[in-house]
């Protein structure tokens, strides 16, 4: 069998925020079965790659993002055979699907991280990144991305954990090789259940070095490696795509370059440009679209026959691409630019639920309204802070906030936008009466008419 590193390079790809996209059983919750039913639609979109943003058992503190099961459907969700329909009936509309791999760290539920808070002995301990206190104190001062420390300290067995993200994901132990099998395995369980690959969630950091508070170091390289020999090498179609938000052009070309780490990846330069550098996503400020359109070149003549790049606006964790981007009163026009922008470029395209229609942030007005980890943790730790306070804190919120882009699908002008029969679990945005995908597709010059020619034009 001779390995194909071309096939995903033609198609488009779409990605689903399953809580959002289509509630099938009237809970207010979207799951597998409301994905099934729209399947005809991404067809006729064009699309022939899903990924699927975590649908895996899971407490939700970061909203699936944080895995207490690896090898079971999260019953919010659906069930496990729910999924190997999709992964089916996809088929049948020439759709392959792309799961999302989080393994930087797990949800304090799973049985992993069970086990290894009963003692300092078990054999799960190692599992994970301990530490004794240094000083009475924390072994570093490095922040989380959600909290003020990336440590925790565990009172049963006197020692800190690490977590790069909420306390309830601890970071696993990527130095025990013990987690590289228990990786294999996942990613050989799904795979024989018929997924096309995956895409990897913060990948760049499980080659990180927690006490010197370096986030990335080369042995990702190795153990990515490593993971594709066991997993993905004999199998004719794969694909797989990092999340790597620290890359540079260099990286990307050592990640995609030979395809035996990965296939691409997601770079974050593009979407600095509206901070102040260095100093992380809520520092907004005005969008430099000079600054913008070199980063984009050089991605796209720094990977021509070195690498493969990804071309993305949007995603679950980033605000609605028409509203960071484009003037308002421009907002069909706009959307079209950007499209004929993304989708011209060398790489493959992802597209994000609702950005076909154009789908606008929110205008959050009250904290009671948000459902996001990093929101509502910014908010409590900032609205007190001498440099802040709550005005512009909720301004840094309504520009970047993650449950922008988390909001309900529009599907109708019906209530609740078509998403669901029941209030659903966060607010849908009240233009959904305007911006809708029945509204939109019925008319001839409307973005999701625009998205179906481009898409097809690539083709
Ligand atoms: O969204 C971000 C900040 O706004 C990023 O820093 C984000 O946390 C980073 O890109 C990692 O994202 C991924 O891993 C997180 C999860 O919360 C995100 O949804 C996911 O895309 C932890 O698993
Ligand atoms: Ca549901």
């Amino acid at each position: 069998m001779e390995k194909n590193f071309d096939w995903f390079k033609e198609k488009t790809v779409y990605q689903i925020w399953p809580r959002s996209f289509c509630d099938g059983n009237g809970d207010g919750i979207g799951d597998i079965p409301g994905i099934i039913s729209k399947l005809p639609y991404l067809h006729e979109l064009g699309i022939e790659l899903i990924w699927l943003s975590p649908v895996y058992k899971s407490p939700m503190d970061d909203m699936g993002y944080d895995i207490a099961d690896y090898f079971t459907i999260d019953p919010l969700f659906g069930c496990n055979e729910d999924m190997y329909q999709l992964i089916r009936e996809a088929r049948e509309y020439n759709i392959e699907i792309m799961m999302d791999l989080v393994v930087n760290h797990t949800s304090d539920q799973h049985l992993w991280f069970q086990e290894a808070c009963k003692s300092r002995h078990n054999p799960y301990r190692n599992y994970y990144i301990w530490h004794d206190p240094v000083d009475g104190k924390a072994p570093t001062d490095q922040r989380s991305f959600f909290l003020p420390s990336s440590w925790t300290y565990h009172e049963a067995t006197g020692q800190y954990y690490y977590h790069a993200f909420s306390n309830r994901q601890p970071d696993l132990n990527w130095d025990n090789p013990k987690i590289l099998e228990e990786v294999y395995k996942i990613m050989n369980f799904w795979l024989a259940k018929g997924v096309a690959g995956f895409r990897m969630d913060v990948i760049e950091l499980i080659g990180k070095i927690t006490l010197e508070a370096k986030f990335t170091s080369s042995k990702v390289h190795d153990l990515l490696q490593k993971i594709f020999r066991h997993t993905l090498e004999k199998r004719e179609k794969t694909i797989t795509v990092g999340e790597t938000g620290g890359a540079t052009v260099k990286d990307a070309i050592l990640y995609s370059g030979k395809h035996n780490e990965l296939d691409m990846v997601f770079g974050f330069e593009h979407l600095t440009v509206d901070e102040e550098a260095g100093k992380g996503k809520w520092a907004i400020k005005n969008l430099d679209f000079i600054k913008f359109k070199q980063i984009l070149a050089q991605w796209q003549t720094g990977l021509y026959k070195k690498g493969w790049n990804s071309l993305y606006l949007s995603n679950h964790d980033q605000p609605r691409q028409v509203s960071r981007f484009i003037d308002p009163q421009h907002r069909v026009a706009g959307a079209k630019m950007l499209a004929n922008t993304l989708h011209m470029l060398q790489g493959t395209p992802y597209v994000y639920q609702g950005e076909e229609i154009g789908m606008t942030n929110f205008n959050f007005t009250s904290p009671a309204q948000f459902k996001d980890i990093e929101m509502l943790n910014f908010y409590k730790e900032f609205i007190t802070h001498p440099e802040w306070g709550k005005e512009r804190v909720m301004t840094a919120i309504n520009a970047k906030g993650r449950d922008n882009a988390r909001t309900p699908m529009q599907w109708s002008s019906d209530i609740h936008g078509g998403f669901s029969t029941v209030n659903p679990w966060i607010e849908i945005n009240p233009n959904y009466l305007q911006i809708n995908v029945a509204s939109d597709r019925a008319s001839p010059d409307s973005i999701f008419n625009f998205y179906c020619h481009v898409i097809g034009l690539r083709k």
